[in-house]
């Protein structure tokens, strides 16, 4: 019998990876927030993931942070913001030699949580797949992509990488995660705060080519000086290519600020924009952009960080 993967959050994510982790047979337990979650959770048959417009529902079980069994393998799937309050309160389930994969975006929440649990292997993930929940215990597979996994401290993959591949998520093992994650990052800050402030779609940030360059010249900067010149390649092209993949779409952050929802300005502009004070490097359009983008929260009653 394999190893069960715990996950942690019945968001867009986690229910992408329970549903098809369940389907290929492999043992997953859900956890949720509290007793009146998992009571609404079992009132109900299970999780359902909507894919091609055809829906399937999973009988995973649920259960709460104080069940007493101890957890081996978990999924973080929760919003960077939640990441270490949720795992304090698992703190105690943890086995010794636990194997946490972190699937935040951004940066800032891996090494919280990895300082907060030392004794457990945590895997960074960065992912291009596209969820969205379209109520309770529902979601919708909305974007086909790729997963990249990786340690920086041990470079051995998990024997593990086969539950994924029997359940169908397409992913490889990355000796460059960090790369991955700043690359990300820097195309999050590029195009994502912009979209928020001017209202629009990725798309309409080409009526705004000279800001998108300007920022991309300063992150690039940034990334050099944070020891990733890979991550710093050719980035200013990959913006434009992704503003014209993505032109139809509303970035992540256009549709949290949409939704009302809390935004993680602080794992992706606050972190970038840290990390320059750190390094003394004055990157003034970045700055602009995030003391913007707050005021623009605020203004409108939004958590700002
Ligand atoms: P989400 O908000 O849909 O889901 C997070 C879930 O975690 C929520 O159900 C929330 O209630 C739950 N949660 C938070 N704290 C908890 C706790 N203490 N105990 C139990 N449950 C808890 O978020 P998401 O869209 O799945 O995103 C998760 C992460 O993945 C984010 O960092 C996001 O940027 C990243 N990501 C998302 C997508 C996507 O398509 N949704 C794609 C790539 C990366
Ligand atoms: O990842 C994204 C997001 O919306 O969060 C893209 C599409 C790359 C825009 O930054």
């Amino acid at each position: 019998m394999s190893t069960t993967w715990h996950i942690l959050g019945a968001g867009s994510l986690g229910t992408l990876w329970a549903t098809r982790l369940a389907r290929a047979g492999v043992p997953v337990r859900l956890i949720l927030r509290d007793h009146a979650r998992l009571a609404s959770y079992q009132a109900g048959n299970g999780l359902t993931l909507v894919e091609h417009g055809i829906e399937h529902t999973y009988p995973v079980i649920g259960e709460t942070p104080d069940s007493p069994e101890p957890i081996q393998r978990l999924l973080v799937a929760c919003k960077a913001y939640d990441a270490q309050s949720a795992i304090a309160q698992l703190q105690q389930r943890l086995a010794a030699d636990a194997e946490l994969i972190l699937l935040q975006n951004g940066l800032g929440s891996q090494d919280a949580v990895a300082a907060q649990v030392p004794q457990a292997r945590s895997i960074v993930a960065s992912s291009t797949e596209g969820a969205f929940r379209e109520g309770d215990w529902r979601v919708v597979f909305a974007g086909h992509g790729y997963t990249w996994l990786g340690d920086t401290g041990q470079p051995t993959p998990p024997l593990w990488l086969d539950d994924l591949h029997a359940a169908g998520i397409p992913h490889e093992w990355s000796s460059e995660i960090l790369t991955r994650l700043w690359r990300k990052l820097a195309l999050n800050c590029a195009i994502n705060p912009l979209t928020v402030l001017y209202q629009c779609r990725n798309g309409g940030l080409q009526d705004h080519q000279c800001e998108v360059a300007t920022l991309c010249a300063e992150l690039a900067e940034l990334l050099e000086c944070c020891g990733q010149p890979a991550a710093a390649q050719a980035l200013h092209s990959e913006v434009q290519r992704v503003i014209q993949a993505t032109a139809s779409n509303y970035s992540s952050m256009y549709q949290d600020v949409a939704n009302a929802r809390r935004t993680e300005i602080s794992y992706l502009l606050g972190y970038a924009c840290q990390a320059a004070a750190r390094h003394q490097l004055v990157l003034p359009h970045l700055q602009q952009l995030q003391a913007r983008l707050v005021g623009y929260l605020r203004e409108r009653g939004l958590a700002s960080d």
